[in-house]
């Protein structure tokens, strides 16, 4: 059967021994800046902690290169207290500033964060966006109605979680929250859901990767599906896939930290190709890539 995505056929992309000190790069993000692309990368070091590092590719696939310090340390409070692991990072642009979502691990629970940056050099820390336990923060790419609109996926008791959608009118006060999009009973996304990508305008509605899981015996099993929302107002679910987009296959997504892993965590748009890039963590150890006909995703969620 022909898959509505295609693996990039070099996969993995990046993998840890090409970053001095890395234990595992995985769950980050790509966007473009200029005709560069930059990516936040969640490096997990030798010695065990989580980082983000800014690296720079010509054609956003290959010869990364690396700053030589991680960013989004924090240095005063809250966040020195809310952010002890920073991870899973999820960039949007909106207008001429990129922002940067990523959990925040701390003693407490999990929570969410976000910062922005112009230049990937200098970033400001704007809030810890959210009460414990949350995680999975992706902003949508411009206002609506006049406010940041947001994804997230709290935590629900026994393992659980589904997909909200909260409003700000500064990024930093958040409000107006409803699920937006649940676990479906004994399907592949029957286990917790969460936003994978930041949302993309298409002209059938918001574009929205998000990745599920199928709960086995011996481990969870994360696969990535495909949702359309409506572009005035994205509460609204127009279309969602019943069967999943990608699913772990390949041995870089069955075999490593974690196994059977695929976690999106960024897309690109083509619209002059139909094309999609789709960036994923490969079993919590590499990036991989995958592309798609943005067209066909869109049938694709309509079920087509
Ligand atoms: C989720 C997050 C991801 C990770 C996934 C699989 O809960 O922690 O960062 O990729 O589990 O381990």
């Amino acid at each position: 059967m022909k898959e509505v995505i295609e693996r990039y056929p070099q996969n993995p992309f990046l993998t840890p021994d090409m970053i001095p000190g890395a234990n595992a790069v995985f769950n980050s993000s790509v966007t473009r800046f200029g005709d560069k692309y930059v990516g936040v990368f969640r490096v997990e070091k030798r010695a065990g902690f989580q980082s983000l590092r800014v690296a720079w590719s010509n054609d956003g696939i290959n010869r990364w290169k690396f700053d030589s310090d991680e960013v989004l340390v924090p240095t005063e409070e809250p966040f020195k207290t809310y952010e002890d692991a920073r991870y899973d990072p999820r960039i949007t642009k909106i207008d001429d500033t990129y922002y940067i979502c990523h959990a925040s691990e701390n003693r407490y629970g999990c929570q969410v964060s976000v910062a922005s940056t112009k230049d990937f050099k200098k970033f400001s820390k704007i809030a810890v966006a959210s009460e414990p336990t949350n995680r999975n923060m992706v902003l949508f790419p411009e206002k609506i109605g006049g406010l940041y609109v947001r994804l997230d996926r709290p935590f629900e008791s026994g393992g659980g979680g589904n997909i909200w959608i909260s409003y700000s009118p500064d990024l930093v006060f958040w409000g107006r929250s409803e699920v937006l999009m649940t676990s479906r009973g004994f399907a592949w996304d029957q286990g917790k859901i969460g936003p994978g990508a930041p949302p993309i305008r298409t002209d059938e509605g918001w574009l929205c990767i998000y990745h599920g899981v199928t709960p086995r015996i011996n481990c969870k099993i994360y696969k990535a599906g495909v949702a359309l929302l409506d572009l005035q107002d994205p509460r609204k679910v127009i279309a969602r896939s019943k069967e999943y987009i990608m699913a772990p296959r390949e041995d870089y997504e069955r075999v490593g930290d974690v196994p059977n892993v695929v976690f999106p965590t960024a897309v690109i748009p083509y619209p002059e190709k139909d094309e999609l890039r789709i960036y994923y963590g490969g079993a919590d150890t590499v990036m991989c890539l995958a592309t798609a006909k943005i067209s066909e995703l869109i049938d694709f969620a309509k079920n087509k």
